[in-house]
């Protein structure tokens, strides 16, 4: 196999190789071990969601030990998943279900027992639909939802994980969910987004204060979806609307972590956000991360537009760009991570950075049992080589989670993203390594 000139030798010693997933998109057993449903739920499972569901997912519920195993086999070291709320507390509050809690030791357990360190999300957008029934993310009492559940597990799986990131990609699951009803819960509308948005970022620093007072020796995150945001020409109105989609993407939800407050410099519609304030918020809003992850994918080319309101701001389509994408129609372009790593490095308060999840997917089929997945391979390639170059120029980078290890249920677009370095046979739940998992093994051999 061809590994160019970029070996695992070349990285530090303590960098981190991993595989991330999260829990609706893996773990099935929708109503099994006492288990509610959550928002997830209920939207794929509507007349009206036409691309599958969670239902089954991959199976993670029942295939924990082989996807860990295969982890291992890998040579992987560390796993990054999510816990399912309403797994936890099949009512949102109240009295924790113990067959949850019991399957989640079972996973930790058996990443341990494999020497892979487990790394937990509390949050991968799966909101317990009881939750959702009294607003959800819009009412401002998920502070007390969401801190609940922060104490319990943090209490529960603490003495042994001490690696966590508390949302993951706030703006996927604000702006997607809250503002153009394309993922669950399905809202739309300011009316929506702006509470929602407000209440996330509360709860992303709440969550980090909670999992500090409850295991001083973690490490705590949270993660960030980023995208290059490139203007289509030089005109001064496109360069100002790529400003504009650079400060909802890129910057609405780490600046207030930091203390620099949400991004209404460049988006003064956004100032309509402090309706939902409460006094000593603005506090309240920053947490010291001991790290951040970033989640980066793909590049947008930005327009001015009438619509949406306060943004002012569109994208181009990528296939309209002549560029090459995935099949979900974004721009594969892994160039754009270094420009990521060095924009969120300067930020005075973050102090590490992982890539919490890059991956690239395509529609793929097993031939003679095999997938020759030489995109990804390029793919994961050049992204190796962005972050060896981000780690000499002196970026504090310190480890890549690929997104992810077996295809699995991608949200809003179903089973046809495959993202993994396994395939998947979503009938008889059978994996195979795909040549990427294969070269990913070779890499990391020691
Ligand atoms: O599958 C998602 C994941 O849940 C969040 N980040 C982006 C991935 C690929 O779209």
């Amino acid at each position: 196999m061809d590994f160019g000139k970029i070996k695992a030798k070349h990285f530090p010693k303590k960098f981190i190789w991993g595989v991330a997933t999260s829990a609706y998109q893996t773990e099935g057993a929708r109503n099994l071990g006492g288990k509610q449903d959550s928002i997830w739920d209920t939207f794929t499972n509507s007349r009206k969601f036409k691309n599958g569901n969670g239902n089954k997912a991959t199976d993670f519920y029942h295939k924990y030990e082989k996807d860990i195993k295969l982890i291992k086999e890998l040579n992987l070291g560390s796993f990054r998943f999510s816990i399912s709320w309403s797994r936890i507390f099949p009512n949102g509050i109240g009295e924790p279900n113990p067959n949850g809690v019991e399957f989640y030791h079972k996973v930790i357990d058996c990443c341990i027992a494999n020497g892979i360190e487990p790394w937990i999300t509390l949050y991968h957008w799966d909101l317990p639909q009881v939750l959702q029934n009294m607003g959800g993310w819009t009412n401002r009492e998920i502070l007390n939802w969401f801190s609940h559940y922060a104490e319990f597990c943090s209490r529960e799986f603490g003495p042994k994980v001490k690696k966590w990131f508390v949302l993951n990609e706030p703006m996927s699951f604000i702006g997607l969910g809250y503002f153009m009803g394309i993922h669950a819960p399905g809202k739309k509308g300011l009316r929506f987004f702006l509470p929602a948005a407000h209440h996330a970022t509360l709860c992303q620093a709440e969550g980090g204060r909670i999992l500090r007072k409850n295991i001083p020796d973690a490490q705590i995150g949270t993660t960030f979806s980023c995208s290059v945001v490139r203007p289509k020409n030089i005109w001064r109105r496109h360069v100002n609307a790529a400003k504009r989609l650079d400060a909802l993407l890129n910057r609405f939800f780490i600046e207030p972590a930091l203390g620099l407050g949400y991004p209404t410099d460049v988006i003064p519609g956004l100032k309509r956000i402090e309706k939902y304030y409460q006094p000593g918020d603005e506090e309240r809003m920053k947490f010291d991360f001991d790290f951040i992850g970033i989640q980066y994918y793909f590049r947008i080319v930005a327009q001015y537009s009438l619509l949406p309101p306060i943004l002012f701001a569109n994208q181009i389509p990528a296939e309209k760009r002549n560029v090459k994408i995935n099949n979900m129609g974004m721009e594969i372009y892994p160039k754009g991570l270094l420009k990521m790593l060095e924009k969120f490095s300067q930020y005075e308060g973050v102090k590490e950075i992982y890539i919490s999840e890059s991956g690239v997917c395509f529609d793929e089929e097993l031939l003679d049992g095999k997938v020759n997945d030489k995109n990804r391979i390029q793919y994961l390639k050049k992204t190796f080589k962005i972050c060896r170059k981000a780690i000499k120029r002196g970026i504090n980078l310190k480890g890549y989670f690929i997104w992810t290890l077996v295809d699995n249920f991608e949200w809003a677009d179903g089973f046809k993203p495959r993202f993994g370095i396994v395939y998947n046979n979503f009938q008889t739940q059978k994996r195979t390594i795909k040549k990427s998992g294969l070269w990913i093994k070779e890499f990391l051999k020691k």
